[in-house]
């Protein structure tokens, strides 16, 4: 849906005449009074923010504080719960040490002097040096970051209003391998059944440290209520390895032999789903063939693993087909082979069959395509606002200079190539760099790259809650209100059916702070753009959305988080069952019961592809799986590998007093076998070297843990004094990390080699 100013403003006029909605919309931010919901001391229905997962939330308020965060009951799939750190986001919102007034930079890039400006001056202050930029090098030559989300949407529709196409979210540094991966052979990204999986095999995939709500209760579920097996691959002793039924300390970065492996055998001894392969999948021959040479016995060299317990999983795995799974993972960071990794997991799932199977892998049902089955309107569907006419970019990105890179590039972007771009003009020089909720002197890797890439820039611009390591390199900081304070657009998670939820304030916004999409609409008005913005608020937008539909906003809003219909996978004959029973103008059900001949897979040969003509065009060798070996490490060095700790995030949240007292440094997992030498006992002090730099922390003396591996939870060791509560603390993980692009998915790595010495 394209708008003009004209429609924004009908619904506008429609907004404010709608009374079921006024006293419900705060409205534009310090214009009205606290909204009666805030006054009378209810819960607000919201979304957290304290990490991307993103949880739906009930904030309870009473005299206009927030006093306690639950998860809003109304979202059975997250149990109506909240993690520590979401249980936490008060600490955020009333700490004294976050940001509520702009700053501009006075003394060098870095050294910590700051003035508070108005907002005006600030954005007069960018818009001036973005124009300067423009002129001199092409709009281009500004990158924009932001973490995927509503917030980046604004920032993006900026990016290309000024006419850069320079946009990058998180993703080479978190998902893209298996997102760039299921482009590859789905066409695009699937979810996981896990609580209905009677086996899981998990790569690294710590759900019980790294928590996402509804992952995390579904496979606690299928362990505790349904006795699902749990075997897990981590280097390290995880809270997942120790909730395992078996648990193996795989070599760092070797996880593709093993998938290859349990692919040879499941193959080899015909234990997978032919009828399935042969109907919906396309190049499996070529895989076949290429796998034929990884056995247990090959994989178990490269990996520590033994053979017969490779051998056995496969088994394992093809008795419980097809409500089994492989997981395939979240960060994807672990070997320059993400790539293969990623698809090789997904191949896993696709040999059993799970595809659109109770306890397997499926595709989100969105409104549209649900209703098209239900044969009648079960969801509403929701308008994409936009403009219609926005400016032609025709400089290429700088992520596109690498054609293998071109599907990365159109999902998120590869966000280490603005690092090249600065510091050596390639493909192009980059001048400014906007960044939004996003760290990276602490999360890209390479910190010393990237705070050389800051200080050589023309205009360094930070919106965040604190002055982080990255803030701390800006010329102007723009604070954000809180997500406790802040408004935003209905947000669709459809998952087995259509759901929304939309994010809305809970309390007044504290300080002289603004909300992302308003912040990225003013310096719009200040370039000279007005025209790409004919909203004017945060409610206009929404009723956008709904199609003016005032009552289903209010709706929404009420409840939080809205799920429509009933469950469905669409070759699950008993989920298919109850769909057709409850909507009587249903589709026609296969002969077999179920929906199979409505999946569609939006790849080049419609099919799911194992191996890929399309992938072979963009880099010749590459269509087809196969196992290349990568040296991570020197023989004189260890393998350094991170994870997430459950009550931190990411490089994000270390300096929130709650959460801080928690948890305020990371000490060094060290094998005994490997600190007896160097003369380490637990809590010595230690350094940590490798080219990229130096760090120094604590030893923490555990069996947990590879001998040839030490581990740290990362985030922690900020080095700008600006954080009080988190700088100076444990070590930085980024610091020990090499810039690096991987093939096709565009990831950075996280695994590097350190030597180990005694302090
Ligand atoms: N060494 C190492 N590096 C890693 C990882 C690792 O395991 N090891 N993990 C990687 C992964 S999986 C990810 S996802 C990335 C994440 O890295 P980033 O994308 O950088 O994300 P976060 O660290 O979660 O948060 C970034 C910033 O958002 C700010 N913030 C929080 N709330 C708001 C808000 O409402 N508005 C604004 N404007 N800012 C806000 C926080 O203060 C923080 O500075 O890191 C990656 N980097
Ligand atoms: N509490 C908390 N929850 C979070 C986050 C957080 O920061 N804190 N962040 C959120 C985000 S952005 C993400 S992406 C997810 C991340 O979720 P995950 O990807 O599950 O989390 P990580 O802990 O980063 O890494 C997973 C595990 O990989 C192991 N590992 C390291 N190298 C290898 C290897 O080569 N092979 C194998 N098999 N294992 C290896 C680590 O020891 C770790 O246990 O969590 C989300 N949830
Ligand atoms: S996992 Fe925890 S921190 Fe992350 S969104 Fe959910 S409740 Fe918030
Ligand atoms: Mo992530």
């Amino acid at each position: 849906m394209t708008m003009n100013r004209r429609s924004f403003l009908q619904i506008a006029g429609a907004s404010s005449a709608g009374c079921a909605l006024a006293s419900f919309l705060p409205g534009t931010l310090g214009a009205l009074a606290p909204s009666p919901l805030i006054a009378t001391g209810k819960r607000t229905p919201s979304i957290c923010e304290m990490c991307s997962t993103r949880c739906p939330i009930s904030a309870r308020v009473v005299d206009g504080r927030n006093v306690s965060i639950l998860g809003n009951p109304n979202a059975k799939a997250f149990g109506g719960k909240v993690c520590a750190r979401g249980g936490s986001g008060h600490s955020l919102l009333y700490d004294p040490d976050r940001l509520v007034k702009p700053l501009k930079r006075i003394g060098k890039r870095g050294a910590g002097q700051w003035q508070t400006i108005e907002w005006d001056e600030a954005y007069a202050l960018i818009a001036e040096r973005m124009q300067q930029i423009k002129q001199q090098h092409g709009a281009e030559s500004i990158a924009f970051t932001s973490k995927s989300g509503s917030l980046a949407n604004h920032l993006f529709h900026l990016s290309k209003a000024f006419g850069s196409p320079n946009t990058f979210t998180h993703a080479s540094t978190c998902p893209n391998g298996y997102v760039v991966a299921a482009k590859a052979l789905f066409g695009g990204g699937v979810k996981r059944d896990i609580g209905g999986a009677k086996y899981i095999i998990n790569f690294g995939h710590n759900l019980y440290e790294g928590i996402n709500m509804s992952e995390t209760r579904a496979m606690m579920q299928a362990q505790m209520d349904k006795g699902a097996k749990l075997v897990v691959f981590d280097p390290r002793f995880s809270i997942c390895a120790d909730k395992a039924d078996e648990w193996y300390p795989i070599r760092p970065g070797t996880d593709l032999a093993i998938a290859l492996a349990l692919s040879q055998v499941l193959i080899e001894e015909r234990l997978y789903d032919a009828a399935f392969v042969d109907q919906y999948v396309e190049g499996f021959a070529a895989f076949a063939q290429q796998v034929r040479q990884y056995t247990p016995e090959w994989a178990a060299e490269q990996t520590d693993v033994p053979a017969a317990d490779i051998r056995r999983i496969a088994r394992e795995l093809a008795h419980h087909a097809p409500h089994a799974m492989v997981d395939f993972g979240h960060r994807t960071t672990f070997t320059p082979e993400e790539f293969d990794l990623r698809r090789t997991l997904y191949g896993l799932n696709v040999l059993i069959g799970n595809i659109e199977r109770k306890g397997g892998l499926y595709m989100g049902k969105k409104a549209k395509g649900y209703n098209q089955l239900a044969g009648e309107k079960v969801a509403p569907t929701l308008a994409k606002p936009g403009v219609a006419s926005m400016p032609t970019i025709s400089a290429p990105r700088i992520d596109q200079a690498d054609p293998q890179l071109a599907m990365a590039a159109a999902s998120g972007g590869v966000s280490q190539s603005v690092l090249d771009a600065v510091l050596e003009q390639t493909p192009y020089a980059i001048k400014g760099w906007i960044i939004s909720r996003n760290n990276p002197m602490q999360t890209i890797a390479s910190r010393g790259r990237v705070e050389q890439a800051l200080k050589a820039l023309d205009l360094v611009v930070v919106c965040d809650v604190y002055i982080t390591e990255t803030a701390a390199l800006a010329d102007i900081i723009l604070p954000e209100s809180t997500y406790l304070e802040r408004d935003e657009e209905i947000s669709d998670i459809s998952g087995k059916s259509p759901t929304y939820y939309v994010r809305q304030k809970a309390v007044e916004v504290i300080g002289d702070t603004r909300p992302s999409w308003q912040i990225w609409q003013q310096l719009g008005h200040k370039l000279g753009l007005s025209q790409y913005y004919p909203w004017d608020s945060m409610s206009t937008l929404q009723l956008a959305q709904t199609g003016n539909d005032a009552s289903l906003l209010n709706h929404i809003k009420q409840q939080g988080f809205v799920s429509y219909g009933e469950p469905l996978l669409l070759r699950e004959p008993a989920s298919v069952n109850t769909f057709c029973g409850a909507y009587p103008n249903a589709r026609e059900q296969d002969p077999d019961q179920t929906f199979a001949s409505a999946m569609r897979f939006n790849t080049p040969s419609g099919k799911i592809e194992l191996s890929s003509a399309k992938v072979e065009a963009l880099s010749p060798g590459r269509g087809v799986i196969r196992y290349r070996p990568v040296k991570l490490k020197q023989d004189n060095e260890l393998y350094f590998i991170q994870g997430k700790v459950a009550v931190h995030t990411n490089g994000a949240t270390h300096n929130i007093p709650m959460l801080a007292e928690l948890m305020s440094d990371n000490a060094v997992w060290i094998h005994p076998d490997t600190a007896a030498p160097h003369g380490i006992k637990n809590g010595d002090a230690i350094e940590l070297a490798n080219r990229n730099g130096t760090e120094q922390g604590t030893a923490l003396i555990t069996q947990g843990i590879r001998p040839d591996t030490v581990f740290a939870y990362m985030g922690f060791g900020a080095k700008n004094p600006e954080l009080k509560r988190a700088t100076g603390r444990g070590v930085h993980c980024g610091n020990l990390l090499p810039h690096s692009v991987a093939p096709i998915c565009g990831m950075s790595l996280h695994t590097a080699g350190v030597t180990l010495r005694k302090i």
